[in-house]
């Protein structure tokens, strides 16, 4: 893992209904996201929030199914500059969400750097809809097929290239909320899925290893996106779309350790912790003792 670690706050809720979600980077600042990596001998450079823009709700552009459009790509084109400029100073790329829209941008980011790029999704859900096959017109629920070059031209053209990512390349860790279109496009496309069936029979050990040969084979990095509602609602509350039965977070702190061992992370980014539906910052918290593992913390 690269040493210097550059942190980016984007405080996005356009990309889904529940407000509140935009205060995430805050909640996980507060629960001492710097400190802890610093202990950790890494050196932190917190960056700041991006500006995410208000609608005007007199100009939206709701036709195509594809909610607050305009921010949510005006935001994610300028994440995609700030997290690029930290690939090329030779720094770790760590987003704090904001609602999983803002994968968009960082994958933009990234794969500017990195043409063969590894994914590791971990999600309660795929995000794999588009306008057409969308249920709820929420872009939060796009962002990976939007990264697969999959979706209306304003989202994939963003940083003026698609596809950013392969379909090969990426895997889904803890799904267990699919919409039909989703479930189409992961058949027709190939795409590795390891749904909660696939981790409870085989634990997560194994899980892991598996999910870690596919996104290092022929890959020039890999990206891990960690939704907060991969985790099951009782240790993760503090999220706008939680679906029970989702990985523990013991389960999850394996995993992130699993991946420092490795030491194959090149980015990352935890979103979707919404403080207002929490609990005492639990969510924030476990995001930041996630982090922890995933950068290299030992209990002894
Ligand atoms: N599949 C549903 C939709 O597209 O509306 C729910 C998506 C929730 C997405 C969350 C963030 O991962
Ligand atoms: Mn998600
Ligand atoms: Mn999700
Ligand atoms: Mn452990």
């Amino acid at each position: 893992m690269k040493k210097k670690i550059s942190i980016i706050g984007v405080p996005m809720d356009l990309g889904q209904r529940r407000r509140g979600v935009d205060m995430g980077p805050s909640a996980i600042r507060y629960a001492n996201v710097v400190e802890r990596l610093q202990s950790l001998n890494y050196e932190v450079n917190d960056i700041g929030d991006i500006e995410i823009g208000r609608p005007n709700r007199f100009d939206i552009i709701d036709e195509e199914n594809l909610k607050d459009l305009k921010e949510v790509v005006k935001a994610n084109q300028q994440l995609a500059s700030a997290v690029s400029d930290i690939v090329a100073m030779d720094q770790f790329p760590l987003i704090l969400g904001g609602d999983h829209s803002i994968a968009i941008g960082t994958l933009a980011g990234v794969a500017e750097h990195h043409k063969n790029l590894g994914v590791i999704w971990f999600d309660a859900h795929g995000d794999l809809n588009t306008g057409e096959t969308s249920p709820s017109g929420n872009i939060h629920g796009m962002s990976l097929a939007v990264s697969l070059g999959i979706g209306h031209p304003y989202l994939t053209g963003i940083n003026g290239f698609a596809p950013k990512i392969k379909p090969e390349n990426v895997v889904i860790i803890g799904a267990r909320a699919l919409d039909d279109g989703e479930k189409e496009l992961i058949r027709e496309k190939g795409i590795k899925v390891y749904t909660m069936h696939e981790i409870d029979r085989l634990g997560m050990t194994k899980v892991m290893e598996e999910a870690m040969a596919h996104v290092t084979n022929g890959t020039d990095g890999v990206h891990l996106s960690l939704d907060l509602d991969a985790i099951d609602p009782h240790d993760a509350p503090g999220v706008g779309t939680p679906v029970l039965g989702g990985t523990s977070y013991r389960e999850t702190h394996l995993a992130m350790e699993m991946l420092a061992e490795s030491g194959i992370i090149t980015s990352a980014e935890f979103v979707e912790v919404n403080p207002i539906l929490d609990d005492k910052n639990t969510t924030a918290t476990v995001a930041v003792a996630l982090m922890g593992s995933l950068f290299g913390e030992k209990l002894l």
